[in-house]
């Protein structure tokens, strides 16, 4: 079986993180393959370091527990975020950290269900170059295209990256209608520091990053890249800053599409991953 970091599988009980792979792929709109995200990312880990020098630590050592995939051909878009609602439900209830491997954006809003069922007062901070905040589209409320509507039904979010939104979304946001907050990318980069996001997050919160909102220069494997994201640098000093100062009790990374023969996207992504995990479990100990 495939395992984030290729390392030998440790028990589930001795692991402080549950790595949860779920490649669905129903609503996506433009460019496809977001399905072979996981597996693309997980093969990409086993070029990591296991040894993360920022933080001076072997995260691995404190328990990495990757689950199977499991098999969601036919699945509809409600099942599957009932799906991912038991597996970080199942998670948080056994003291873990869950991370989520998607997989289209949709599946976000099962994880931010369980967990904020856990943590009452939780916030989501969400990195995405769009503000996915259609009610519907293509007739759909489950489309990864909503997928902050369906969060924000859950918990209220800050929105970090975005850089493109449409007409009825910018309506729903001018007229309060969502939970959330928006960043652009221009605001973003207007910042001297970061306390006016963090101060905008309550103690506990969890994290959904939208593989585009990176810039496609370093994750060109996205279904619509847009162009004006994030640079790796950028999103790293925000996450670093958040993770001290608040309590990440999950997060999920989606809407990855490999492409062939261009392994930068899921080297970063797994990057990506392993540095979030490494910087919430330096915390904690
Ligand atoms: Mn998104």
């Amino acid at each position: 079986m495939k395992t984030f970091l290729d390392i030998k599988q440790p028990p589930y009980e001795d692991s402080r993180a549950v790595i949860i792979p779920f490649g669905y792929e129903k609503t996506v709109s433009y460019l496809k393959g977001t399905s072979r995200g996981p597996g693309a990312i997980m093969e990409a880990s086993s070029q990591l370091e296991l040894y993360d020098i920022q933080t001076d630590s072997e995260p691995h050592l404190m328990g990495i527990h990757t689950l199977s995939e499991t098999e969601i051909e036919g699945l509809s878009p409600e099942k599957a975020q009932d799906f991912i609602y038991d597996a970080v439900q199942k998670t948080l209830n056994d003291g873990k950290l869950p991370v989520l491997l998607g997989g289209e954006h949709s599946i976000s809003a099962g994880s931010v269900r369980a967990c904020k069922e856990k943590f009452p007062d939780l916030t989501v901070l969400q990195i995405d170059a769009h503000a996915d905040l259609r009610d519907s589209y293509e007739g759909s409320k489950y489309s990864h295209a909503c997928a902050m509507s369906r969060i924000a039904e859950s918990a209220p979010y800050v929105g970090v990256g975005i850089r493109s939104v449409g007409t009825e979304e910018l309506d729903a946001f001018k007229k309060k209608r969502t939970a959330g907050e928006i960043i652009t990318v221009d605001d973003f980069r207007r910042l001297n520091n970061f306390k006016s996001i963090i101060d905008k997050l309550t103690e506990n919160i969890y994290i959904t990053i939208d593989a585009d909102g990176y810039d496609p220069s370093i994750i060109p494997g996205v279904g619509t890249p847009e162009p004006g994201g994030l640079t790796y640098q950028e999103t790293d000093n925000l996450l670093s800053e958040v993770i001290t100062n608040r309590n990440v009790v999950g997060f999920d990374f989606v809407e990855l599409r490999p492409i062939t023969g261009e392994v930068r996207s899921e080297f970063t992504a797994a990057k990506i991953i392993y540095k979030i995990i490494a910087r919430i479990f330096r915390k904690n100990n």
